[in-house]
């Protein structure tokens, strides 16, 4: 494999896909070693049918406003490899919302879905629709509309949409109304549904919950633990509300969130009734997290910069990608910063990663860290095909081992000279595994 030859064709062939392009490359610089150490897998051009979409799809949403004002959204849904199982991965509704983004997100998830050792092939979709001050009636009816076109192309044993940035329980379930309705057949055919209609416990924390499991493995390997450090976390939806109040569970002290108005500094640490009061901000559908200082006096509100220049033990970015650039990366590391985990996707820049590895501190990339909340909408898939539900114990159980599992992975194909590579090891683990059905299946 060329790497260089073969990021030359793709941004030819798809120029401006930014995100995608900077997804493939950092795949395929990790995994070129083992690439070209087994002929088989040039013989069977792996490679360029791993980094092209099965199919992906668009189409229009139209939907009506309050005042009865008809609008015109774009829907898309990329089905990008199922060698090991359905297409599976979260929906996104976000006005950023383009093919790149969604190609990048399916193409991250192939990898991440196989890390979670169940069987789940990569997928994204999404629209660019703004769920940001919309009524509730708004929302359903832009979900209705959406679901009318994607029923078309999803399954419970095809396809299995989930949420991600500006879906929750709320989108899932009119999304799922509306299926069960053109279908008439009560399914698995998303996860992250409601406890009553289908849905497993632990789903809504266990992308964060994930992020900080494995953070404490990552932590283990030096002797560390979360255990009186502070913690710099941004984001304030479903993924940092998890983590702050896992991390807050195992003694460690939450003092930022993010959004996209700026951050929370709170020095007294976030817990307790303060995590309650994400989720209040997030259902706001205001999307500003400046009310939390207006709410608890002893945090501040900084306007329009990121939460990584605070001094912190640990970084967890959790709001979106990119989000962590290469002055913030030194800002980490000159304060003393021992471990960025990525909850969010991709939210570390190349460059910033770069940066992050040479200084030796721990360093985990989202398709490994994050990969509990789609292992859970695994374990949701599995309770749905055999109609029973296990408890939350059982759940948050299977999570753990699988987040101890994931880092077993990382560690058993990214160790070099005593260190751990945790993007060389999670690209070359999920790769493997997916690559290897590949070749057992033939060229399809
Ligand atoms: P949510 O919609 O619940 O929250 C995302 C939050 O981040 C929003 O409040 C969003 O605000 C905010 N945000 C967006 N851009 C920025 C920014 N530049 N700075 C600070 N905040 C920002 O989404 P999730 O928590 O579900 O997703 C967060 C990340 O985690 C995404 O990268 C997602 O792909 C990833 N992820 C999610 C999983 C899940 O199970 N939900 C699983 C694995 C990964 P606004 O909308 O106004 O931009
Ligand atoms: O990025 C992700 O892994 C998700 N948004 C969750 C996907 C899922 O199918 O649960």
């Amino acid at each position: 494999m060329d790497v260089n030859q073969i990021m030359t064709g793709l941004t030819k062939r798809y120029p401006g896909e930014v995100e995608y392009h900077q997804a493939v490359h950092e795949v395929l610089e990790s995994i070129q070693e083992v690439y070209n150490a087994n002929p088989q897998f040039e013989s069977a051009n792996i490679v360029d049918r791993l980094i092209e979409p099965d199919r992906t799809l668009s189409f229009k949403v139209p939907w009506v406003d309050d005042e009865g004002k008809v609008h015109v959204n774009r829907g898309y849904r990329v089905q990008f490899n199922n060698a090991i199982g359905p297409y599976k991965g979260g929906l996104r509704f976000h006005p950023s919302v383009n093919i790149s983004i969604l190609k990048f997100l399916g193409f991250e998830q192939i990898f991440k879905n196989s890390l979670t050792t169940l069987p789940m092939g990569g997928a994204k979709g999404g629209s660019d629709f703004d769920p940001k001050g919309k009524s509730n009636n708004e929302v359903m009816r832009f979900c209705q509309s959406f679901m009318l076109e994607l029923w078309k192309v999803v399954g419970s044993e095809t396809d299995v949409p989930a949420g991600d940035i500006g879906v929750g329980g709320r989108e899932i379930g009119y999304m799922f109304g509306m299926h069960k309705k053109l279908t008439h057949e009560h399914t698995g055919v998303l996860t992250g549904k409601g406890i009553n209609w289908g849905g497993s416990l632990v789903r809504p924390e266990a992308t964060g919950f994930g992020v900080v499991y494995f953070t404490n493995e990552m932590l283990a390997t030096i002797g560390e633990s979360f255990k009186g450090k502070t913690v710099a976390v941004s984001g304030f939806g479903n993924v940092a509300w998890g983590a702050v109040k896992k991390v807050a569970e195992l003694g460690g002290k939450v003092v930022t969130i993010s959004g996209p108005d700026g951050y929370i500094y709170d020095k007294d640490g976030i817990s307790g009734e303060k995590i309650e009061f994400m989720l209040e901000l997030r259902a706001s559908n205001e999307d500003i997290v400046r009310p939390y200082a207006e709410e608890f006096p002893s945090s501040e509100f900084v306007a329009g910069k990121h939460p990584w220049e605070v001094k912190c033990d640990i970084a967890l970015p959790c709001a979106t990608q990119n989000e962590l650039n290469k002055d913030d990366a030194e800002k980490l590391i000159s304060n003393g910063c021992i471990c960025v985990c990525e909850g969010a996707n991709m939210p570390c820049t190349p460059e910033a990663i770069h940066l992050l590895q040479n200084s030796k501190l721990l360093f985990a990339p989202g398709k490994a860290a994050n990969a509990g909340g789609v292992a859970t909408s695994g374990l949701e898939m599995a309770q749905n095909s055999m109609k029973l539900n296990w408890n939350r114990e059982e759940v948050d159980m299977r999570l753990h081992q699988i987040m101890r599992n994931i880092h077993e992975s990382c560690v058993r194909y990214g160790k070099t000279n005593g260190t751990v590579d945790y993007v060389k090891g999670a690209n070359i683990a999920g790769f493997l595994k997916v690559a290897n059905a590949m070749l057992d299946l033939g060229i399809v």
